[in-house]
């Protein structure tokens, strides 16, 4: 057991970075096109790699995917209640309150805290318009439970897949679920663009509408179709994706490495919960390390061991705590019931560093710390 602090603080995440020469050679094509934004050819080449990676042709590049989503809500024309996850970052609800769409947060799902499809067709009301439902940590919702709510019922399905850039379910992408799904590139996912966001769609019409919501409104120099805002990915930007995209492979398997340890060496710790590994036919990427330190059966709270670690300079974080319900713009927010296990999970979930970087023994020694402070001797 080796439980000293870090000499150096280690982070929830990390974000990967391609050969600095890679970049630069990349930069000198931005300087003499001298195009630095406003659909360029980077971002051109950047749509077409991913659309093969994907496997989908159907793609809009966005500068976040918080504006990713609000287009994606403003584009469907949705009006109402939307029913979404309480247990997710506070970017899903925004994008929603934003467009002057009314969330409506139904309970999660205790194994792997994504949207429940009875508690949602529960929550359905003659004012709800669509589901908004996060593969949070990277973990698909029930797809076809929730598919078949949305058919059933007339609504939209809307994916926030911010986390599940590079999850397989059978072999294809996340992309392909649902009316529309956002990526967010952000640099603290396993793929980034510095910032960036990806929505990604069934229907092949929307490709104008989402085009022109991102840019002004804008068809051409001589018309403005209708309302739009700035959300364009810049070609620096761009420019970074498609420098990463080549090392997916890498970084997931990076990511999985660190994962199979924490799932050895945590499997069977007193007061802790791993979630259970993903279904066979789930291809991860390990975007997050979430725990639940078990209230009643650890011997600490899980805030006390967020603080306990960090003495050991070890920044886990408590995605998603506060539950949305309980920050302040949702307060009056409409519930589907009192989401116990939503809020179960919020008070004891707790996200362990993850990247491509962390070594062997740094993850080792992260669990040596962990196991230390649930000994009850700590
Ligand atoms: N939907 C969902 C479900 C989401 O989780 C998110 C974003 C969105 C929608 C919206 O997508 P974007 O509009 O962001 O594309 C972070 C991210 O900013 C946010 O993108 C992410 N979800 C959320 C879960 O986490 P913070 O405030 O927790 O990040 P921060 O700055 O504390 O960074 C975490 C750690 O990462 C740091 O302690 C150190 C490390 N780090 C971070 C950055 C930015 C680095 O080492 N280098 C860096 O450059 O929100």
């Amino acid at each position: 057991m080796n439980i000293r602090p870090f000499e150096k603080p280690v982070y929830v995440t990390k974000p990967f970075l391609p050969p600095i020469e890679e970049f630069t050679a990349g930069l000198r094509g931005i300087w003499e096109s001298a195009w630095l934004t406003n659909g360029g050819p980077v971002l051109e080449r950047f749509r077409k790699a991913l659309a093969d990676y994907l496997d989908h042709r159907n793609l809009c590049l966005c500068v976040n995917g918080t504006l990713a989503l609000q287009i994606a809500l403003k584009g469907l024309r949705l009006e109402g209640e939307v029913i979404t996850t309480p247990f997710t970052f506070v970017a899903t609800a925004h994008a929603a309150a934003w467009n002057h769409l009314r969330p409506v947060f139904a309970d999660i799902e205790p194994e792997y805290y994504t949207l429940d499809p009875d508690a949602v067709e529960a929550a359905i009301t003659p004012e709800t318009c669509a589901i908004l439902a996060v593969h949070v940590f990277g973990h698909p919702c029930r797809l076809e439970a929730l598919a078949d709510v949305a058919r059933r019922h007339g609504l939209k399905l809307i994916y926030d897949a911010a986390h599940a850039f590079g999850v397989t379910v059978r072999g294809r992408s996340m992309a392909q679920f649902g009316d529309v799904s956002i990526f967010s590139f952000h640099a603290t996912k396993p793929f980034h663009s510095i910032e960036g966001g990806l929505l990604a769609f069934a229907d092949s019409r929307l490709n104008g509408t989402f085009d022109r919501l991102k840019n002004f409104g804008i068809v051409s120099e001589d018309e403005i179709a209708g309302l739009g805002t700035n959300a364009k990915m810049n070609e620096f930007q761009a420019l970074m994706g498609l420098n990463i995209l080549p090392y997916m492979p890498n970084i997931i398997a990076a990511r999985a490495q660190a994962a199979r340890i924490y799932r050895e060496r945590l499997a069977n710790v007193p007061g802790l919960r791993l979630p259970p590994p993903l279904p066979p036919d789930c291809g991860s990427n390990h975007a997050y390390q979430p725990v639940e330190i078990v209230a009643g059966a650890a011997p600490q709270s899980r805030d006390a061991v967020a603080e306990g670690l960090k003495k050991h300079n070890v920044y886990a974080r408590r995605y998603f705590h506060p539950l949305l319900p309980d920050c302040a713009p949702y307060r009056d927010a409409k519930c589907a019931g009192d989401l116990p296990v939503a809020r179960r999970v919020a008070r004891q979930i707790l996200t362990l560093p993850i990247h491509h970087d962390l070594a062997d023994d740094a993850v080792h020694r992260i669990c040596d710390i962990l196991i230390h402070l649930l000994s009850g001797t700590a």
